[in-house]
Order: structure tokens, then sequence, then C-alpha cells
């Protein structure tokens, strides 16, 4: 037995499932999960000492790769001065006002501990705007596991074939209706059922928790130009897409300003970190300046101010980054769609920037319903002789590959060279 697999079955006697997230337990792939000991730029090692390439990345954070120079010193910096006060701190606005000179919609944002808790806030803001209770999610979209968005929700939910969640009342999904990915129609029907009721659409401008699923042309304008019509709120959750696709997230990407953004992930340089902001006049309703209760002993935490202000820095800065990564891994997507079909095996990549997936089906996959096609036995296969090669892949058809500046050409050639042996 591995360490890994004698850790694993330590771990199922004393924690559900042995992990602290469903996605981590491999479950859907029936192989135990890879306990991590440490991670340096693109690679990452075990507890039984095997090196892989990461394509994870945390599900997120690390798009500077493990363990950058300037998070770490940061880090290193601020735990020395003290872990938590729970008062104010300088770090705070610091991380505030770089936030909203790099995302174009946010004029005020308040930090919370996770992306579910900003997506939480975020809702509670807009009901608390507009006065109204009904939001419109997305099948796939996965907006944390807030019970009011445990509903078609994508990631793990989808991954285990879930409708929802057992332990959510149904009181608090009654005012959750699902529309289809990249279907305006629906939307607008949606609407006109439940007119004067809507607060708010809520969608992963790129959805990225049903494999990756791209916005058709026209889908995010379609979702702006109804909100104005039928007087909702647009949120954009972004909590991959945040700080990946570019420094002003897939808002500036596609240049539609929502309302309301959510954040986590990236934001917090792989600290446990989110964030949810956007206009003024929505955000003084947060209290203490308004009725709407949101509060955290840990929000703001210095240590995880002084990781996210390092990382977002970088990002700011180094205005060549972008570019550099979202070239190379549009190379690195298109070169893995070609071995697919050279091999002639079912299937659809689907990219944009640094993040990716193949799905094992004919596309286009552009909902929910297309991604459910996948062969998932076939994936199982693939990410087992992946994992065999040293290539550590989300253990889901139904999650996205991240890459990160750390990844060099040499380890995504490496990649290609693993994805070939699959089919030799
Ligand atoms: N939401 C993350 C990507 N789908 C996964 C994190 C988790 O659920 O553990």
């Amino acid at each position: 037995m591995s360490v890994s697999e004698a850790l694993f079955e330590r771990a199922k006697e004393c924690i559900p499932g042995g992990v602290n997230s469903p996605v981590r337990a491999f479950g859907s792939v029936g192989i135990a999960p890879r306990f991590i000991t440490r991670g340096n730029g693109d690679r990452i090692w075990d507890a039984d000492g095997k090196e892989y390439i990461d394509y994870i990345g945390s599900w997120g954070p690390m798009i500077l790769g493990h363990g950058h120079p300037a998070v770490l010193e940061a880090v290193e910096k601020a735990v020395k001065d003290g872990l938590s006060f729970g008062a104010a701190t300088q770090r705070e606005v610091e991380m505030a006002e770089l936030i909203c000179s790099m995302v174009p919609s946010i004029e005020m944002v308040r930090m919370v501990n996770s992306g579910t808790e900003a997506v939480m806030s975020a809702i509670r803001a807009a009901r608390g705007f507009t006065g109204k209770d009904k939001i419109i999610k997305f099948a796939g979209c996965y907006h944390g596991h807030t019970d009011a968005m445990l509903v078609k929700a994508g990631s793990g939910v989808m991954t285990q074939g879930l409708p929802g969640s057992a332990g959510v009342p149904e009181g608090c999904t009654k005012d959750t209706l699902s529309a289809t990915y990249n279907d305006l129609e629906n939307v607008r029907d949606l609407l006109e059922a439940n007119a004067g009721e809507v607060a708010a659409i809520i969608v992963e401008p790129v959805g990225a928790n049903m494999g990756v699923v791209l916005p058709e042309k026209g889908f995010l304008e379609g979702l702006r130009s109804l909100c104005d019509e039928y007087e909702a709120l647009l949120i954009f959750d972004e909590v991959i897409t945040g700080f990946r696709l570019g420094a002003g997230g897939a808002q500036e990407y596609f240049g539609i300003r929502p309302d309301l953004t959510t954040f986590g992930k990236i934001i917090g340089g792989g600290m446990p970190v989110g964030a949810y902001g956007g206009r003024k006049d929505i955000m003084k309703m947060i209290a203490p300046s308004g009725p709407v209760y949101q509060a955290g002993t840990l929000s703001g935490n210095p240590v995880a101010m002084a990781a996210g202000l390092a990382q977002l820095t970088v990002l700011k800065e180094e205005t060549a980054l972008y570019d550099k990564l979202n070239t190379a891994a549009g190379r690195f997507f298109d070169e893995l769609d070609q071995i697919f079909t050279q091999a002639g095996e079912p299937h659809c990549v689907n990219h944009i920037g640094s993040l990716g997936c193949v799905f094992f089906t004919e596309g286009p996959v552009k909902n929910y319903a297309d991604a459910g096609r996948s062969d998932t036995a076939r994936f199982t296969q693939y990410f087992a002789h992946m994992l065999a090669q040293g290539i550590y892949l989300a253990p889901s058809q139904f999650e996205a590959m991240f890459l990160s500046t750390a990844h060099t050409q040499e380890d995504l050639q490496r990649t290609l060279e693993a994805a070939r042996s699959f089919f030799a």
C-alpha cells in the first residue's frame, strides 16, 4: 500500500469521505487520491515522493505557480507581524484599492473568506437592493455550496450526478430558477414568467465547472440587456475567471459591465480569500453602511491579504504576463486537440486563456446537457493514464485544466507526449 493510500484509509475514519472537499476524493475515477506534500513552480510531489506536472493549481489560485517568491516573501513578512486581529488594517485598504483599479466594474469591494461566501453575500446584496427574491442561475454553473445555489450545480455536484443536495430545505431553493447556458430565449421566458420578481441573474461568464464552456457570441451582452430590460442585477461569478483571463477578468475580456462580481481563488494568492463588489450604490447597502448584514471574524485577514496583494500586484505590473500565458495555453490546447483528432477519438476541446478541457464527446459543448453526454468511463481511462505518466489533472470530466505562468514549454510538451501515448 502506498503512503497516499494508507493516509486515505486513515482519513476515511475521521473525515467524511476522507477529504475536506468532495472533488479531491478522486471518487468518480476510482483511484485513491494523492496526498500532496509540497509544490514548486508547475510541479507538486505526493507523500510517496512521486512528482507531477500540476494542472489543478489548487483549482485555480496558483496562476503564478507554486511558491512564487513575491507571494512567499509577503506572507513570511506578514506572519511575523501577527496572524489575526479582527480589526481593520492598512493592507485591506490597499487590497480594495488594487481590486478597484484592476477590475472595470468594481467601485467598492468587501473581503470574505471563500468564493461560496462571496456568492452568498452578493445574492443577499442583490435581494436587499432590489427588494426582489428570485435569482436565475444556469445549469452546470457552480457558485459554491450556499443552499440557494445547489440547483443543477456543476463541479462535484455534477460529477456525483446529483440534481441538488440533501439538507437543503425547499424554501431555500424555491426562489432559484435554473436556465440553460447560452440560451437567451430561455432566460427571457423565465424573466417573463416571473416578471417583477427576479432580483438577479448570476452567471459564470465562462462556464468552468461543467468542464469549460464558452459563452457564445452575444450571450453575455444579451444577459446585460435582459437585466436592464427587466430591472434585475447582473452578477458575474468570477471566482475562476477573475484575474485569470486577464488582469480585469472576464468582464474586461468580453467588455461587459456586471452590477456585482464575486471573486475567490487567485485573489487570495493561495490563502482562503473571497470578495464581492461592484456598483457603489449597491455595495453601500452592506452593513454597517446599510441594512444588508454580512460579517466575518477572519475577513480581510492580514496574512491572506498579504498573499493576495502580492499576487495581484505581480499580475497588474507584469503587463506582458497574460499575453504570454494565454498564447502558450492556446497553442497547448490546439495541439492537444490535434492529438485527439489524429487518434480518431470523439472529443471536443474547449479553451480560453489559460483554462481548458477535453470533453470525451463530439462537440459542440455549449451547455450542461452537451457536457453531460461525455463518455466519463473513457475520461477515467485517460485520467489514470495521465496520472501514471506524472500528469496531475482534475479527477473529473466536469472540471477545468488550469495553466500557470510556471508551466514551461518543456513540461507542456511532456504533457502532450503523455496524451499521445494514451492512444499508442
Ligand atoms: N470549485 C472548485 C472547482 N470546481 C473546486 C473546489 C472544491 O470544490 O473543492
